[in-house]
């Protein structure tokens, strides 16, 4: 008897063992042990008091998501996992979560048949894992697949609309057959001495620890970066066109690096970013309309402890030109040159720094001597100052006709000269007083706007 219940025993754990090795999931959960797990629905929101639906914390676990999907409202992650190794999850679609798929502290995962649609960041993955056959897209442009920290990432066959790729501290990567926008993603590390140019037809261009690469002649928008230089030195980004990206472009640790005759408009943050990047040139560029997530600290062009780099020539018009952390040294003009500049004036010298209100410094700067130079440096901080702000032509009005007066050709006796002058007179009189009353009521509009725009300024330093 005793025999016959220690078998029944057996048997019973022995099933419960099958079960948990195929375990279906039927809504949000967390897997803490290894086996094959299966969704047998579709499942929305998070796990009870929990800011993920699945979370994965056992190695050896697959999550096969069967077709079916898991849609967020915005924040958290769809599937979180932490200290795993190879986990494989598959055959699913994520959606709306702040983050798609986390993978942290993990070696090994894979990743592939997954569609992670509109969330914030498709996938946020650190140390060595494998992203295959995957499509992330999204309405507009948000941070794709986002490589953190790690090394030997493997990402390919992959599908990026309205996304990319954005590599941080990210070493020993290949990627290959990925497209961003329908167009190829080059990554190239550890390269030298090539040219990334319209043959390449690329939608995204990252490089990392490469040396003298010229990427040139590409449009770069609607991705999460146009073009990323990491730990590279002597690249070349000119005539590249990287509009409503996440960020334009972005150099970090990069150096030697000149970016020409690029336009960065419209980026939900900024324009261009440099960090721990010294001695890099920006100039002859345009950098528009950037920072509409408006948070704080956007900016055309944002420089993070960085110095020593040249920026002239450029059109800035961005609610915020230019964010600087740290506080370095940079130079914001060249020496007073002969030569057309950014905004159609006959010197090259600083930078144009205009506003979308139309109040910006180089929109309302004195030029007394007609140069299209400003009269006064455009001071950004103590060690960063624009000595040659840029003035724009500004179309001239239209004068008012003025009425031709028909003279009177008949000699007349000089009885009628008296009044015809004191006429003259009398009309100059009034021209007079009316151009000085239109003046003082031109003087008095633009105090008051000045004094509007202080304000304005005021306010927005307050809050
Ligand atoms: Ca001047």
């Amino acid at each position: 008897m005793r025999w016959l219940f220690a078998c029944l025993l057996v048997s019973v754990l022995l099933c419960l063992q099958i079960v948990s090795a195929q375990t279906p999931i039927s809504s949000c959960t967390d897997i803490s042990s290894s086996g094959y797990y299966y969704l047998t629905q579709n499942i929305t929101g998070f796990l009870s008091g929990q800011y993920y639906c699945i979370g994965i914390f056992a190695s050896d676990v697959v999550l096969d998501g069967n077709g079916y999907s898991l849609t967020g409202s915005g924040t958290g992650y769809g599937i979180y996992v932490l200290r795993t190794s190879n986990v494989t999850i598959e055959n699913l679609t994520v959606s709306q979560y702040y983050y798609g798929v986390g993978v942290f502290l993990s070696s090994n995962s894979t990743l592939a048949n997954i569609t992670m649609s509109n969330n914030e960041v498709g996938a946020l993955i650190s140390e060595s894992n494998t992203i295959a056959n995957v499509v992330v897209s999204s309405d507009k442009p948000k941070e794709g697949i986002y490589l953190v920290s790690s090394a030997n990432n493997i990402i390919k066959d992959s599908v990026l609309q309205n996304s990319g790729l954005i590599v941080s501290d990210s070493y020993n990567n290949t990627v290959t057959n990925t497209t961003v926008n329908g167009k190829p993603l080059v990554y190239l590390e550890n390269v030298q001495d090539y040219e990334v140019n319209e043959s390449s037809n690329a939608g995204q261009v990252i490089l990392v620890n490469c040396a003298n690469i010229t990427v040139r002649n590409l449009d770069l928008s609607n991705t999460t970066v146009g073009v990323e230089l990491w730990g590279s030195e002597r690249i070349r980004v000119e005539n590249v066109v990287a509009n409503n990206n996440v960020g334009g472009i972005w150099l970090e640790s990069s150096s030697n690096s000149t970016i020409t005759n690029v336009t960065a408009n419209s980026n939900r943050y900024d324009g261009v970013v440099l960090r721990f990047s010294d001695s890099n040139t920006i100039a002859s560029s345009t950098f528009t309309n950037n920072g509409e997530a408006g948070l704080n600290g956007e900016a055309g062009l944002a420089l993070e402890s960085s110095s020593n780099n040249l920026i002239y020539n450029n059109y800035f018009n961005n609610t915020n030109n230019v964010a600087i952390y740290g506080g370095q040294p940079n130079t914001w003009n060249v020496t007073r040159t002969e030569g057309k500049n950014i905004v159609g004036g006959n010197y090259l010298g600083g930078n144009y720094w205009g506003s979308p209100d139309g109040y910006g410094f180089s929109d309302t700067c004195g030029d007394s001597n007609g140069d299209l130079i400003c009269d006064q440096p455009y001071v950004i901080d103590d060690y960063n100052i624009d000595y040659l702000p840029l003035v724009r032509i500004v179309a001239t009005p239209t004068p008012t006709p003025t009425p031709t007066p028909t003279p009177t050709p008949t000699p007349s006796p000089i009885k009628t000269e008296i009044p015809t002058i004191a006429m003259i007179a009398i009309a100059a009189l009034v021209l007079v007083a009316v151009v000085a009353v239109a003046r003082s009521a031109r003087k008095k509009t633009v105090k008051q706007m000045l004094e509007d725009m202080n304000d304005f300024e005021f306010f927005r330093r307050v809050r």
